[in-house]
């Protein structure tokens, strides 16, 4: 999959690119990212991309011009990259007003051949650009950041999990896995006792039908204590719903002192 980022700031691309998941997938030319800075489409000799907002709110805005010209020209490298398949290339950007990104739509961008993501700098871009080249504006959450960025990086990360190949074989599961609406459950690893607190009994048990009934309770409470909007978009099936009713019954009795149950060693 290609993208491309229009930022003024191009080195903060090849830092999150060269570590990890993402730098795996680009080796392997699964990923391909190319900065774009809308810097190089000025005419002036100060290379001005920002100017004062009309109607004097403080800051300063991105101007139109050098974006229009860093979006066609990002338009060209899809071409280069893709062939036809670019002018299907959506332009995303990324800013607080945009839809919320969920695993949803991570999975159905994820489809796409490439993606041009707007990065916006000072206090955002002008609106006409936004009307005129943006196809989807997306926001990665309710809080604000410096500039459109991190986001992107964000969005490239969680899209490049759901290609096939980039995870091995647990890609599909793993991008899918969230979409079951669900938190996850609560994991413990060695030693079986750290800091007087024992992993819970069940999972050294051995007994893997208990196991997965443990962690799809654990999942359902966690959820209905954290994240009851969450369920509210869900429907629960009959067992679900028997499950959680009995984790919800022994965290009652347990004096909400915590999800997980774990166990004190002196107890
Ligand atoms: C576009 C418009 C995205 C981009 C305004 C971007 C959060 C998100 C930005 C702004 C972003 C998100 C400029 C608004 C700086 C805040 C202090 C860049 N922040 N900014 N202001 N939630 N910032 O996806």
């Amino acid at each position: 999959m290609w993208f491309g980022m229009v930022t003024l700031f191009p080195e903060l691309v090849a830092s999150v690119m060269s570590w990890g998941v993402v730098a795996r997938a680009s080796e392997q030319n699964l990923l391909s990212v190319e900065a774009i800075n809308p810097r190089q489409f000025t005419q002036d000799k100060h290379a001005t991309v920002d100017a004062k907002p009309y109607g004097g709110s403080p800051g300063m805005l991105m101007q139109p011009g050098p974006l229009a010209a860093a979006i066609a020209d990002s338009r060209q490298r899809a071409t280069a990259a893709l062939g036809p398949a670019a002018s299907d290339v959506p332009v995303i950007y990324l800013s607080p007003q945009g839809r919320s990104l969920d695993q949803g739509l991570v999975q159905e961008l994820s489809t796409k051949a490439g993606l041009i993501l707007l990065c916006g700098r000072y206090e955002g871009v002008d609106e006409r650009l936004v009307r005129e080249a943006v196809d989807i504006e997306v926001s990665v959450g309710d809080y604000v950041v410096s500039g459109g960025e991190l986001p992107a990086l964000t969005l490239v990360d969680a899209v490049a999990r759901c290609l096939p190949g980039v995870l091995g074989n647990r890609a599909s599961i793993e991008c899918e896995s969230h979409l079951d609406g669900l938190l996850d459950y609560p994991q413990y690893t060695r030693p079986e006792i750290y800091g007087g607190v024992r992993v819970p009994k069940v999972l050294v048990s051995g007994d893997h039908g208990a196991i997965e009934r443990w962690q799809a309770e654990q999942a359902l409470l966690r959820t209905w204590l954290r994240r009851p909007d969450l369920l509210a978009h869900r429907t629960l099936s009959t067992q679900e719903r028997a499950w959680l009713t009995a984790a919800l019954t022994l965290h009652e009795e347990k004096g909400h002192e915590g999800e997980q149950h774990e166990e004190n060693v002196n107890d």
